[in-house]
């Protein structure tokens, strides 16, 4: 079986340090969608990492990670990421294998995205400019190029031909984007270098031989449910299947070889990036979250908007994704906040729903909310389910109820340690 790990709200609700405390029950830690847009955080022995590409299992003795075929790579980031790993002596051909099938960004693909973004004005996306739309539009309209090819002497000569196309795409922009393509490509070279000195492999094929092994394996998404390209804030999100569905064509896990699906959200939500956001706040309590939960783009450094938790956008990514347990996020940041507000339905055109509606737009929709009681205890150095304090017992419990899923663990800070099992 293949357990899936995913971020239900919009990204960023700490999936990295959630597969870094779990691989030790794994042998294999796989990504299936995304790319170098995600910002993956793990904290231990007093160091804090930031993955892109690479899966979250990378620090494990034992595990392998696999970069699967949904995932779109970019040369020049990744060689990045594995120079960071230079130091923490990783035996990483052992241990990160990619698949053949994985897109390649390349840096026209970047340049688009921000071309598009810029010509989009104040109705960008507020994407991360990695170039993934861009990446998956040439994957999806089947023009791509992808891992396997680098092994085939006719990949410059593939890579020439798209650029071109690229070049003048960027032309029909007609917006004013600076760049020095020579530049851009011999960093694209070096990176393509780097990446060839992995062991590229057949996702699928390496994932059905691990299970007719009985190995353990973890799929650990990126971004979230809410950003996902069918069934989020649509055009507000990124351009792949963040979503359970995204393991089975992002990885090639068979529907019934999926196991527990475990779903990752925020005691409150954040969102970065433009698009609809219900229970955003603008005011005092807002920017308290912001500040204690150090709310910032692990991958752009843009501040991230911040609001209370949304039990219908949540009930809504738990139903999704098939979620069997929660895993609850950041309780530590509410910590003094006297009131707490969840949101339980929407007021829209007059009346009161539990779905999110297609025009979800801010100005549609308003929250209402149940007041709970909050808690002045510092959570941070709790090790017990027995210490939690009472008024977050009671969250929790509330939060149970309505979604109608065990929260088995409950997060109290970034680091490794400070992660209590219910
Ligand atoms: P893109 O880059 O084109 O896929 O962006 C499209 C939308 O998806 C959002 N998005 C994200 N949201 C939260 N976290 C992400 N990763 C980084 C992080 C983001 C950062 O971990 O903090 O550093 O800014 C991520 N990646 C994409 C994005 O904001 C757009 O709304
Ligand atoms: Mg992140």
């Amino acid at each position: 079986m293949v357990d899936l790990l995913l971020g239900l709200q919009w990204g960023d609700e700490g999936k990295g340090k959630i597969v870094d405390v779990l691989t030790k029950d794994y042998d294999i830690i796989a990504r299936f969608q995304g790319g170098p847009n995600a910002g993956h955080t793990l904290e231990f022995d007093g160091i804090k990492h930031v993955l892109h590409t690479i899966p979250s299992g990378i620090f494990h003795k034992n595990a392998i990670n696999i970069v699967g075929n949904g995932v779109v790579i970019d040369p020049v980031i990744f060689k990045k990421e594995l120079d960071n790993l230079d130091k923490f002596n990783i035996d990483i051909l052992s241990k990160l294998f990619i698949s053949r099938k994985a897109h390649l960004i390349l840096p026209t693909h970047r340049l688009l995205d921000a071309a598009s973004e810029t010509a989009k004005g104040k109705a960008k996306i507020g994407s991360t400019l990695k170039g993934i739309g861009p990446t998956y539009m040439d994957k999806t309209g089947r023009n791509g190029m992808r891992v396997g090819d680098l092994e085939f002497d006719t990949w410059k000569k593939k890579y020439r031909t798209l650029a071109d196309k690229h070049e003048a795409m960027i032309g029909f922009y007609n917006v004013d984007i600076q760049y020095d393509l020579a530049e851009l490509e011999a960093e694209f070279y070096e990176g393509v270098e780097t990446l060839k000195k992995l062991r590229f492999i057949d996702s699928e094929e390496f994932i059905f031989k691990a299970q007719d092994e009985g190995k353990k394996i973890l799929a650990e998404g990126a971004q979230g449910s809410l950003l996902d390209i069918d069934f989020g804030t649509y055009p507000f999100v990124t351009s792949s299947n963040t979503t359970a569905a995204g393991a089975c064509t992002g990885l090639g896990v068979a529907p019934n070889k999926i196991g527990r699906v475990l779903g990752i959200f925020k005691a409150y939500t954040t969102r970065v990036g433009s698009g609809p956001f219900p229970t955003e706040l603008f005011d005092k309590d807002g920017e308290t979250m912001g500040r204690v939960g150090n709310e910032f783009g692990a991958t752009t450094g843009r501040p991230r908007r911040c609001g209370w938790l949304d039990l219908v956008a949540l009930k809504y990514a738990v139903q999704i994704n098939g979620v069997t347990e929660l895993m609850m996020m950041k309780a530590d940041v509410l910590s003094g906040f006297k009131t707490l507000k969840v949101c339980t339905a929407y007021k829209y055109k007059g009346e009161e729903i539990q779905h999110l509606p297609y025009n979800i737009e801010s100005e549609n929709v308003t929250p209402v909310y149940t007041e709970m009681k909050g808690w002045a205890k510092d959570l941070t150095q709790l090790t017990k389910a027995a210490d939690l304090p009472p008024a977050l017992n009671d969250y929790i419990a509330f939060l149970e109820k309505e979604l109608n899923v065990p929260i088995k663990i409950v997060s109290v800070g970034p680091d490794r340690v400070q992660t209590i099992h219910r």
